[in-house]
């Protein structure tokens, strides 16, 4: 993984998208140019069993189609069944030590973090980037903490210059150059894109944005 991919980190289950088929709304998402992708199928009205696992087939296969990794939120097993690019953890779900050691060396590793320790931890379990969040009001994680904005980037660029960063969490087009000039290397984001109109024009309004802010620094 090289950091420039997580500029435009996309995330996405089923349960995001309303009544629309998340499968345009993913190669909506892709054509439009985000840099790297989450499958998060979880909560109300998430798809289970044979359903999850043909769905994210699709979404790693339009993924592939567009060279844009596959990144498979918790489910561990999903992910080395897939051959998936690598796995995202949170702190309840599987320990960041016992994936890496069993999705091996070569996949990426990805980990949220709300505390300067937790990012030490998902250091130590060799994770390729991390998570910090939420920065702003989320709607869309039912058990977010409370929005911290972005003083954990800066402290995190600060102890640890070579991480690999993301903001997560209320992440939108007005307020997406606040957070890489915190230091974050790229937004992860799920409601702006999934929930907009035109996934394929939040896309590229956001990318635009994030290139004006990179052009700048
Ligand atoms: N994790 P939206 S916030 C999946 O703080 C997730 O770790 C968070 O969705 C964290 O872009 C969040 O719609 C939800 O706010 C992000």
């Amino acid at each position: 993984m090289n950091r420039e991919q997580l500029q435009l980190y996309f995330i996405m289950g089923s349960q995001n998208v309303g009544e629309r088929d998340p499968l345009i709304v993913l190669e909506e998402a892709l054509r439009g140019g985000i840099t790297f992708f989450q499958f998060r199928e979880k909560g109300e009205n998430a798809l289970i069993g044979e359903d999850k696992i043909v769905f994210a087939k699709s979404c790693q296969a339009l993924c592939k189609k567009h060279n844009v990794p596959f990144i498979v939120n918790d489910d561990v097993n999903l992910a080395i069944a897939l051959d998936a690019d690598g796995v995202h953890v949170g702190q309840d779900d599987a320990s960041a030590n016992a994936v890496r050691e069993k999705i091996g060396a070569e996949k990426i590793l990805g980990v949220s973090t709300h505390s300067l320790a937790e990012v030490t931890a998902a250091i130590a379990a060799r994770a390729d980037y991390v998570g910090i969040g939420p920065i702003y009001a989320t709607t869309s994680k039912a058990d977010a903490k409370s929005p911290a904005g972005t003083t954990l980037i800066e402290q995190t660029v600060t102890k640890y210059p070579t991480l690999p960063i993301v903001g997560i969490g209320g992440i939108t087009i007005d307020n997406c150059q606040t957070v890489i000039r915190a230091g974050a290397d790229g937004i992860s984001l799920i409601s702006t894109i999934a929930t907009h109109e035109e996934p394929f024009v939040a896309t590229r309004q956001l990318l635009h944005v994030l290139q004006q802010v990179a052009k700048i620094s």
